[in-house]
């Protein structure tokens, strides 16, 4: 097979021209962040944007009904399933330039190359992009990847609302992404996502690539806690049903679950903490909150759970009057990689002299959702300032960047060969 690579200052253009759409400045961090929350009309926009890109290289573009966008170029055997590559175009509110758009834009740039080359693959190959990976806004995380294989059923997520009461049926219609190709029926012959690693270990290391090996377990919860508003002042502390001081003691348990060791290498985050009526002189009556748990091990994952769960009936336990509500809103166990992908990825990044190990993912990627259907994997790219991310500081230079859009290249087209 011919040696082929990618432009990298095409691919570094392309990501510079997507990270001006959705540009916000972050007072926190005192940067330009990305803000392209799923659905909404930073998020059409910078969907337009790489539907455009895909016209202009005359793949065949079908939306389905959930909002997820598939590229096709032909192979010389169509009857042969495709190799799909691709990530997510939305971000969290307070997103990086890379989170997602490294892996879509990157799949394009895999095009451009090929095209450049005049190669045809034997595989016909589909570019996807999918809705909602983040799942900040709606509740559910790789919420198109998941409805595409089956794993949510479509009208559920259609009546997904968010804070607003929006539902994702209706701001898909809004943003003219509601499609018509039906979900779950998409079967490629394998899926390949190149993202930025978000952590610090490649970094650390001096690796050029990250070789994916699982994604680890996810649950998320959503907690309603209910006291009673009371007076800060005139309530004596043996009269109150602080909601307030319930969400703080779980969130202290939490970090005293993943201190303690008992739950292997168990992560776990409060990310929301709404009290109400959230004044100054008012005890709060009723705080919503969530809890992010991760684990690479899926009964020390199950054990958090029920640990959790057992400390919040305590805690109803020795308060009179407070309820806590647990609502699941996100689950998936461990999901390895295909050793095929695996090992791809390994053979790539070493015959191009590219540093790498085996990693596994703290977050959770698309490639988890199609990894049900089909033999799937990721490549890593190493992230400065240790890797940080859903954070404007989120950065991988240009050789970070080209060097994995390489492998990926590279794996692309050695899978589309494989009949
Ligand atoms: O939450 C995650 O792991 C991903 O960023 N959606
Ligand atoms: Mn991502
Ligand atoms: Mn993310």
């Amino acid at each position: 097979m011919k040696e082929l690579s990618i432009n990298r200052d095409r691919l570094w253009s392309h990501l510079s021209e997507l990270g001006e759409i959705g540009a916000y400045h972050d007072e926190v961090a005192d940067l330009v962040g990305v803000r392209r929350l799923a659905l909404s009309d930073e998020d059409r926009a910078g969907r337009d944007r790489v539907v455009a890109w895909m016209r202009e290289l005359g793949l065949s573009i079908s939306i389905d009904e959930i909002g997820n966008i598939y590229a096709e170029r032909a192979g010389r055997d169509a009857s042969l399933s495709p190799v799909m590559f691709g990530s997510h175009v939305d971000s969290v509110p307070t997103g990086g330039r890379f989170d997602g758009a490294l892996g879509v834009l990157g799949a394009l740039e895999v095009v451009r190359t090929l095209n450049d080359a005049g190669e045809q693959t034997t595989r016909p190959l589909v570019v996807g992009a999918f809705t909602d990976e983040e799942g900040c806004r709606f509740g559910t995380d790789m919420l198109g990847s998941a409805v595409a294989t089956g794993r949510i059923p479509l009208q559920q997520a259609y009546g997904l609302t968010d804070r607003d009461g929006l539902c994702i049926g209706d701001e898909l219609e809004r943003i003219g992404y509601k499609g018509k190709e039906p979900v779950n029926q998409r079967r490629p012959h394998a899926y390949v996502e190149c993202h930025v690693e978000q952590g610090p270990t490649l970094i650390r290391e001096g690796l050029d690539v990250g070789v994916v090996t699982m994604v680890q377990a996810i649950s998320w919860h959503e907690l309603t806690i209910t006291g009673r508003s009371a007076h800060a002042g005139a309530t004596p502390t043996s009269y109150r049903v602080d909601a307030g001081l319930a969400a703080a003691r779980i969130n202290v348990r939490l970090r005293e679950m993943v201190d303690s060791g008992e739950f292997g290498e168990l992560r776990a985050t409060m990310g929301v903490n709404r009290p109400h009526p959230g004044m100054i002189n008012v005890i709060p009556g009723r705080v919503i909150a969530t809890v992010d748990m991760r684990n690479p091990d899926d009964d020390g994952m199950r054990r958090a759970e029920q640990a959790l769960g057992r400390y919040i009936e305590e805690l109803q336990e020795q308060t009179e009057g407070l309820r806590i509500a647990l609502r699941r809103t996100a689950r998936t166990d461990v999901v390895p990689f295909a050793e095929k992908v695996r090992s791809a990825v390994e053979g790539a990044a070493n015959d191009r002299g590219l540093s790498n190990r085996r990693l596994f993912a703290g977050a959770g990627h698309d490639a988890q959702e199609w990894a049900h259907v089909c033999d799937a994997g990721m490549i890593f790219a190493p992230g400065e300032y240790d890797g940080i991310s859903h954070n404007p500081r989120e950065y991988s230079n240009e050789k970070q960047c080209g060097d994995s859009i390489d492998v990926l290249l590279d794996v692309v087209r050695r899978l589309a060969e494989d009949v």
